[in-house]
């Protein structure tokens, strides 16, 4: 590690602990840990749901999804570059500070602050659409997971009464998260609802195995949880967002979270109650929309919560484990109640798992070649 750029890091960290200290914004809330639901929303822990009336056998079916993309045919049959969605962002190689030695939440694993040396890779600008996904559902007649279980996991106070009053069963950790049969992509608050108005939206109820064969087929793949995170922080070392450590710099929302007393009223401040279309808010310094907030997204690696201190060069996460990294918080964050919308924080879920407020973007190596540079 070259020495000068070491001194600059705890001058800088320094800098910004004395900010925080002066600020509302920065204070830390003293959250209980195993109240936040973030990693509620997995198949595989039937611990976590009560009164569960789904046979567990379902879970088997996994194995149908797994490595599946090899199947389809290839985006670029359909997409071609007068298309200006799926456009990717290059994102320079280099040497950047992952982590933080100021973990909000221990059991995360979100410390220690490492420096990582990644390649230049590409990300896309925003977050998958709605749009996107169907064209990839519509060329390979794709049936997501959450379509094959026949449910998937929505926030209780985005049901219809009419379907709320069939559910009997709710997830112990985070009673406000419910299976709701016939939730998927289509049909991301049940049986009742649609997306005909939200093409725009990212899409939703797609597990890690819909998103790595989505990002398979467009020529691309998720990114590994270092490189998502080099995207997220835009340059910035150390900060708290991808803008700085002021979560509304100026009073100006940069991120869709929520606002209000969760989970009985989004009260919708920052513009958005809800999940909001995918090129809203700003985009980052390396123009790279909503990385924090509205959406979840998957990364590639497997879950782990202990991490070397010492410089690696493209860490591509654990070897295997239960879980995939997902990064980023969502809509449903808040401050007091998971505080997960900045670029150190991590959560997880099994690769079959879907839920209201989990999506996904693709990187790639190079620039799939149906599409411009920026
Ligand atoms: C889709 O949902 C909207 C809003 O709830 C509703 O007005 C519309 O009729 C629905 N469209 C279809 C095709 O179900
Ligand atoms: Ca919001
Ligand atoms: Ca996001």
């Amino acid at each position: 590690m070259p020495n000068k750029q070491y001194r600059l890091m705890i001058f800088w960290g320094f800098c910004a602990l004395n900010l925080c200290l002066s600020k509302e914004e920065c204070t830390v809330p003293q959250e209980d840990e195993t109240t936040c639901g973030c990693a509620a929303t997995s198949r595989r822990r039937p611990e976590s749901i009560v009164e569960i009336d789904e046979p567990d056998d379902k879970t088997t079916e996994n194995s149908l999804n797994t490595a599946p993309s090899f199947k389809y045919s290839k985006a670029v049959n359909i997409v071609d570059d007068s298309d200006c969605t799926h456009q990717m962002v290059e994102i320079p190689g280099g040497k950047f500070i992952m982590g933080t030695n100021d973990p909000i939440f221990h059991a995360d694993g979100e410390h220690p602050a490492r420096w990582i040396e990644i390649d230049t890779f590409y990300m896309d600008a925003h977050e998958v659409s709605n749009a996107e996904f169907e064209r990839f559902v519509n060329a390979n007649s794709y049936k997501t997971e959450a379509e094959k279980f026949g449910d998937s996991f929505v926030l209780e106070g985005e049901l219809s009464e009419a379907v709320k009053s069939t559910i009997q069963n709710a997830v112990a950790a985070a009673p406000w998260w419910l299976p709701v049969k016939g939730a998927n992509w289509r049909h991301p608050e049940g049986p009742d609802s649609n997306i005909t108005d939200r093409m725009d939206h990212p899409v939703v109820h797609v597990s890690w195995n819909d998103a790595v064969a989505f990002c398979t087929w467009m020529d691309k793949r998720l990114p590994t949880e270092a490189e998502w995170e080099r995207a997220c922080r835009a340059g910035k070392q150390e900060r708290l967002f991808s803008w700085g450590n002021k979560f509304t710099p100026n009073n100006q929302y940069r991120a869709n979270i929520w606002q209000g007393t969760f989970p009985k009223e989004d009260t919708g401040l920052d513009g958005w109650a809800g999940r909001c279309p995918v090129t809203s808010f700003p985009p980052n310094g390396y123009g790279l929309y909503n990385m924090l907030g509205n959406v979840w997204e998957w990364t590639n690696d497997w879950w782990q919560v202990s991490h070397s201190p010492s410089l690696e060069t493209n860490p591509r996460g654990a070897n295997a484990g239960e879980d995939k990294v997902k990064k980023g918080g969502s809509y449903m964050c808040t401050k007091g109640y998971c505080y997960r919308y900045r670029c150190a924080a991590r959560s997880q879920n099994t690769p079959d798992s879907s839920a209201g407020n989990l999506g996904f973007r693709c990187a790639a190596d190079k620039l799939p070649h149906y599409l411009k540079k920026l």
